[in-house]
């Protein structure tokens, strides 16, 4: 229970990725397999069953959670694109603080980290030979400084593997008079890296390439930046191009004879080794097979598109192609609202919960979690993205650190966390079953296929538990390959079983093992709708950059129910369960979502008349945009605002009937800019003409925390008339925004 696997599971999968040649294999495994014109869906099938990812795609595949850093001069211009006209001087680092990059990372579980060393500006951020667009030109250590050098001792010393982005778009190279992007250059041999007097090579390796001059350029580039900054573990080359120019074509297969030799450990972006999942979101496709067909010899290729459709691995789709490839996901998206950071103010941050959840679907989904952090002007990563990352890597560690069917009976090559050895199953025997020495409680499930010997094969599976004399559903998924991680209510048991149902070969099962992830159970909102139907549903992180669309909290915390009270009292387990919407006209409800172990927070509401009848009978002013209606709309991103005058304004409602009236509570806009209800006095009446001065009321700290605010009358008062007036706002002045009204009654 107690066992750290982490340090240990590392170095078995090093040894893992070594290919081997079991005797149960029905032909020679292999990366790329060519699909033969006599071939059949079952002969296609079998020889999927057969490809394997290379050494270092295995490797890259181990490493799970990585780091992606854009950071150049969008950091400063807040752009997300620059546009390759940008001065150098904009880039004005006063501090760089690689080494807090690279404990930020490290906190967070990630072992990779891939280097925004040019965007599409075409800025660079190392000490070039090729051009003097970037930091040598730049104020930053006054034009000697290196962030990709910087980056890269750190790394050594953290123990963290580096990346690189090199964007093939250059809009520097494109827009610059002299810029060799679409140059129409005649492709002539060349030598790699040209020489530059005064800056002399240590490596001496030297390649000769018939090429232009842009890719003349970029091989340049990628020579001085595999071969100063120490072994580089991946290139990622961006398929993005804001703009092009004179039909420039790019000489993949030059670049990859380099990359291969000068970084034999490196796995390619966006060719032939690694693609893009397909979106920028994180969003993970619930079947990602890495078996991929290709019309043409991958191997040979110089251009590959993006693969967006939802099903691009399946039965249906191996048979289109003409070679069967391996070519693994990378799921990438932004810790931050956008690639570049902006500000700390109003670029939102993703929540530990919405990380968690997209690092346990995308590793557990058979590809690598690539998440980017953004940098901030002054060198560093900023706090909150810091505290996002050491939460995730905590959750990560107290989840997956320790194997809880460790001591379990059952195949011990799949107990032994050693991804190298297997259990083979067969067709009379499609089952694996475990029995832990004693029962234990698990909410996660982790399996792996031995990828390396015998591909992915596994289509369908399921997982049940023994409870009650029977086996009891737990979950159910299709493929597994890498990785899959299952994810089901809480279940306490002894015994497991692991069924496959479908596959293209028997398959080979590498490990299990059972995990529990402690809930954190969410924060609630409770509303209310104009029909006067309360809900109740967890609050969902505000994050408006590419919104993945996952229930974040539905996923991560199965087992969880929401209790309510309407009486005022504290919800426990034994209050009312909520399971849809219910009537509450007026009145007080608190809930609270419990699961078995832990109580959430308690999140209350306290609702006035329902507003459908409501009419404003008069308004002193209002604002074109920001009509009096708006204060009672039953939306709080709407408001009445009236224009600034000397005099008190005033707002009447008319209820539509009498009720006996307790109180009144005020939504002030979120807004900063807009002026807030400080204070005032409400003015009821029985029909509309004749109105008894009421209570004054006062409300404090409306800038800071714009939430609502509750007025309780001294005596139930009856009335069907109510007036509004202001005597104080926020500005100073008299004119408040109400964003919403309600009105308390018995
Ligand atoms: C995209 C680029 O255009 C973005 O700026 C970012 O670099 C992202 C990772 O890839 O294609």
């Amino acid at each position: 229970m107690s066992r750290l696997l982490l340090p240990l599971l590392a170095l078995s999968w090093l040894g893992a990725c070594t290919p081997s040649d079991p005797t149960d294999l029905l032909m020679p495994t292999a990366s790329t397999i060519e699909v033969d014109s006599d071939d059949t869906p079952d002969s296609i099938l079998l020889k999927a069953a057969h490809v394997v990812p290379t050494p270092n795609q295995c490797a890259a595949l181990r490493n799970e959670f990585i780091a992606f850093i854009h950071f150049g001069p969008n950091t400063f211009t807040r752009m997300e694109w620059g546009t390759g006209m940008e001065d150098p001087q904009i880039f004005d680092l006063k501090n760089l603080d690689t080494d807090q990059w690279c404990r930020a990372m490290k906190a967070a579980g990630m072992k990779r980290v891939i280097f925004t060393a040019k965007h599409h500006d075409g800025f660079c951020l190392w000490q070039t030979r090729y051009t003097s667009h970037g930091i040598m030109s730049s104020p930053f250590e006054e034009g000697k400084g290196d962030v990709m050098r910087a980056l890269a001792e750190s790394c050594r010393k953290y123990d963290l593997q580096l990346g690189v982005y090199l964007s093939p778009a250059d809009l520097y190279q494109i827009e610059h008079p002299e810029g060799l992007y679409g140059n129409l250059s005649k492709a002539t041999e060349r030598v790699i890296p040209r020489p530059v007097p005064g800056r002399p090579f240590q490596d001496t390796t030297t390649f000769r390439f018939k090429v232009d001059d842009y890719n003349e350029y970029f091989l340049n580039q990628l020579f001085e930046l595999l071969t100063e900054y120490g072994p580089i573990h991946e290139v990622w080359l961006d398929g993005a191009h804001p703009k092009r120019k004179g039909g420039q074509q790019y000489d993949y297969l030059a670049w990859k004879e380099l990359i291969q030799q000068l970084a034999p450990e490196a796995v390619v972006f966006g060719r032939q080794d690694v693609r893009w999942c397909g979106n920028e979101a994180g969003k993970t496709r619930n079947t990602e097979w890495n078996i991929i067909p290709y019309e043409e010899d991958p191997r040979q290729m110089n251009h590959f598109s993006d693969l967006t459709a939802e099903a691009i691995g399946e039965r249906e789709q191996l048979a289109k192609g003409r070679y069967l490839h391996y070519q693994m996901a990378e799921t990438n998206t932004s810790i931050r609202e956008g690639w570049f950071f902006r500000d700390d103010t109003k670029q939102r941050v993703r929540s530990a919960d919405d990380v968690y959840d997209m690092y346990e679907r995308s590793v557990g989904g058979n590809s690598v979690f690539l998440l980017n952090i953004p940098p901030n002007r002054e060198g560093r990563f900023s706090d909150e993205d810091v505290a996002v990352l050491e939460e995730v890597g905590k959750r990560i560690q107290e989840t997956y650190g320790a194997d809880l069917l460790e001591g379990a009976s059952g195949p011990a090559e799949v107990l032994d966390n050693d991804p190298a050895t297997f259990h083979l199953l067969t067709k009379g025997d499609s089952a694996i079953i475990l029995e832990a020495p004693e029962p234990i409680t698990a909410n996660r499930f982790r399996i792996q296929e031995a990828i390396t010997t015998h591909s992915e094969r596994v289509e369908a599976h399921a997982l049940y538990a023994w409870q009650n004399g029977q086996w009891e559903h737990l979950a159910a998924a299709s493929n597994i390959g890498y990785q899959r991680i299952l994810r089901f209510p809480e279940v306490t048991a002894q015994r497991f079983k692991l069924v496959v149902s479908a596959w293209r070969l028997p398959p080979a099962i590498a490990t299990i093992s059972a995990h529990y992830y402690r809930p954190r159970l969410p924060q609630l909102v409770i509303s209310r709708d104009s029909t006067g139907q309360v809900h109740i549903h967890p609050k969902q992180h505000d994050f408006g950059w590419k919104p993945h669309g996952e229930d974040v909290v539905g996923n991560l915390n199965r087992g969880y129910a929401i209790h309510y009270t309407t009486d005022g009292s504290t919800p426990g387990e034994e209050a009312l369960r909520y399971s849809s919407p219910f009537m509450q006209p007026s009145g007080l409800v608190k809930a609270r979502a419990i699961a078995a172990r832990e109580q959430g927070s308690v999140a209350a509401a306290v609702f006035g008349l329902l507003k459908t009848d409501w009419t404003v009978l008069r308004a002193d002013s209002k604002e074109v945009g920001y009509e009096a209606a708006l204060a009672f709309d039953g939306d709080p991103k709407t408001s009445w605002c009236p224009e600034p005058s000397p005099e008190p304004h005033y707002l009447t409602i008319d209820l539509g009937r009498e009720h006996t009236l307790t109180g009144f509570a005020y939504t002030p806009p979120a807004d900063r800019s807009l002026s807030k209800l400080e204070g005032g006095q409400v003015e009821t009446s029985l029909d509309g003409r004749y109105f008894m001065p009421g209570e004054t009321f006062r409300f404090g700290n409306l800038m800071n925390d714009p939430t609502q605010r509750m007025h309780y009358f001294k005596e139930p008062v009856k009335a069907r008339y109510l007036t509004l007036r202001v005597h104080q706002a926020t500005d100073g002045g008299r004119a408040a925004c109400m964003a919403e009204i309600d009105i308390l009654a018995d």
